[in-house]
């Protein structure tokens, strides 16, 4: 799947707007059309769109339609139906046929509806909408109605990580269209630093050649078995760093019989990722990684795509210095992603696979794990911004059912994508048994708050003691992929206390201050970056609130004092 985009062989639009909304309060009667309950917009999560707890909280089937029209020029193209995300799971009829259906929310999916979308009349859009999640799914959710024991018990609605089940069409709807003789399908583009670059690509239906132009070089390459192959090179390549984005574009065009079937532009970087040693290194260079875990969230919109939002985020990034954010704990949007290609932000592109629980996996869970895993490689592996794969975060990677569970995961990676590092977020410190699988470390550590609250200067000691039985067990670079305290803005107390401030600031500055005292830690990024909304839990107060930044994006305490520490380069 390539990211849709209008070229002179394509034509697009998006199906964003006011659609119509009903929960499913009894089974069928749906799909050829009903009658709504509510209004809703898309892209958007729907659960804070309307003042009715009943609504928000709903995770069984609800129910999208909304018509559109086909503009008689686009007869006789090949028509694809596309969305982007639907969490988490979608079922899609298109005039009352079922086209087929997506698991898993967060990665996109598409139909060919050539056959079924009609010109002469209006056409009828319904999607089924579902939010449960189970053993079997990726996220788990809902273990065998069993709260989970630990700091999430009995939350409400009761998943086993803390935020919010956001649920809904979440990111655009789009109709392209191509011609039904010859299409590209997919592309991969690797680059070397010394400018070579090597693109492959399937096609669709069939076409005799690829004519591939980049940077006024242009090479040809046969089209065997609907598939092509070939390099070349761009002298004196600017590369792809951070801050620094420059990006190279690749016109790709199919061709058959002197004709011109399709034609695709992919964007590129030139840049190289390795683990050498202690380090990471980008374009050779070490690069430490400074910044935070994330969320897509905000007021009202919940998950929803808000370019603004996007702005906005990336605007307090540079702003405070970061170089770098995690995809916590799903794949952002791939108009994110793209936004940080050409803004030069390094991502760790993180597989939606939060807190899985040996106990409750089954054959289905790893059967998921694997197919969203390779969605995500799929769909952000020519992104240059993508520097790094995290294939999970905080597994029970301290069972043994763990072991074939992350090597299956990780020969899945490095089949599909030998140029990225990757790695896995344990919370098992020392005691995790799968790190043998991965180049980096990730570790989420909370001394000062989970435990030892409130003790600074005790939870510096712990943070380095556990650093230090890590890396002799694993000897690799580790990076410290949270940590951090709930804080109220507004909130202050001298001496320092939890929540406060104060206590924020004094407990991240004393953290990262052991982190950079040992050699093999390798970045360092701070849960989280806003304050963000969660399941409702005595242990949260109105969300999470580890944010650096109010959920209005707003700096608290701490983020003047990362500004001026970051500023300086951590590595000469
Ligand atoms: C970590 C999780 C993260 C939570 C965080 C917290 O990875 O999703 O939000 O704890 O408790 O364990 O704030």
């Amino acid at each position: 799947m390539i990211y849709p985009k209008r070229t002179r062989t394509r034509d697009l639009f998006e199906l964003n707007g006011i659609w119509d909304f009903a929960r499913e309060l009894q089974p069928g009667g749906f799909a050829d059309g009903f009658v709504p309950e509510k209004q809703v917009a898309v892209p958007s999560s729907f659960n804070d769109l309307f003042t009715e707890e009943e609504f928000r909280m709903w995770h069984k089937g609800v129910w999208y339609q909304r018509r559109f029209d086909m503009p008689k020029m686009l007869k006789g193209e090949r028509i694809v139906l596309r969305f982007n995300s639907v969490s988490y799971r979608g079922e899609v009829f298109l005039n009352g046929t079922r086209l087929g259906d997506h698991e898993t929310g967060y990665t996109p999916f598409e139909f060919d509806i050539t056959d079924v979308v009609g010109f002469d009349k209006e056409n009828l859009l319904c999607v089924r909408v579902e939010n449960l999640l189970s053993t079997d799914t990726v996220p788990m959710g809902n273990l065998n109605n069993k709260p989970e024991p630990g700091q999430f018990a009995g939350q409400y609605p009761d998943t086993p990580f803390d935020f919010f089940p956001y649920s809904g069409i979440q990111r655009p709807v789009m109709v392209y269209t191509t011609s039904k003789k010859g299409w590209l399908e997919s592309v991969v583009v690797a680059t070397s630093n010394d400018g070579t670059v090597n693109v492959s690509g399937k096609i669709g239906g069939g076409a005799e050649k690829a004519v591939l132009s980049c940077d006024g070089v242009r090479v040809e390459a046969l089209v065997v078995d609907g598939a092509f192959a070939t390099s070349f090179k761009i002298e004196g390549a600017r590369l792809w760093d951070v801050w620094e984005p420059n990006l190279y574009h690749v016109a790709i065009q199919l061709v058959a019989g002197g004709e011109l079937l399709d034609e695709y532009t992919q964007r590129f970087g030139v840049r190289e990722v390795k683990v050498e040693g202690n380090r990471i290194l980008l374009n050779g260079k070490p690069v430490y990684f400074q910044g935070f875990g994330r969320h897509e969230d905000f007021p009202i919109i919940g998950k929803g795509l808000n370019h603004s939002v996007n702005i906005r985020d990336h605007e307090l990034l540079k702003w405070i210095n970061a170089n770098s954010y995690r995809t916590t704990h799903y794949p952002y949007s791939e108009e994110l992603i793209q936004l940080c290609d050409e803004q030069g932000i390094l991502i760790i592109s993180e597989a939606p696979a939060v807190s899985i629980n040996f106990e409750f996996v089954t054959e289905r869970t790893l059967a998921a794990h694997l197919k969203v895993l390779a969605e995500l490689v799929e769909r952000d592996r020519n992104y240059p911004s993508v520097v790094m794969w995290s294939v999970a975060n905080e597994a029970t990677t301290n069972r043994p059912e763990s072991i074939p569970y992350f090597k299956a995961l990780s020969e899945l990676v490095r089949a599909m994508d030998s140029t990225r590092p990757v790695t896995m977020i344990t919370c098992k410190a020392e005691h995790d048994l799968v790190m043998e699988f991965f180049d980096v470390v990730g570790v989420n550590l909370y001394p000062g708050w989970y435990h030892l609250p409130g003790q600074v200067e005790e939870a510096k000691k712990d943070l380095r003691h556990t650093l230090e039985k890590m890396y002799a067990k694993f000897q690799k670079p580790i990076m410290v992929t949270e940590f951090g305290a709930d804080t109220i803005a507004g909130l202050h107390a001298l001496p320092a206390e939890q929540w406060s401030e104060e206590y924020q600031t004094e407990l991240i500055l004393g953290m990262i201050e052991v982190m950079r005292d040992l050699d093999y830690v390798v970045g360092e990024h701070i849960w989280n970056f806003a304050d963000f909304r969660t399941a409702q839990n005595f242990v949260r107060v109105g969300g999470n609130k580890k944010g650096a930044f109010t959920r209005d994006r707003q700096p608290k305490m701490v983020c003047h004092f990362l500004k001026k520490l970051w500023a300086q380069p951590r590595y000469p």
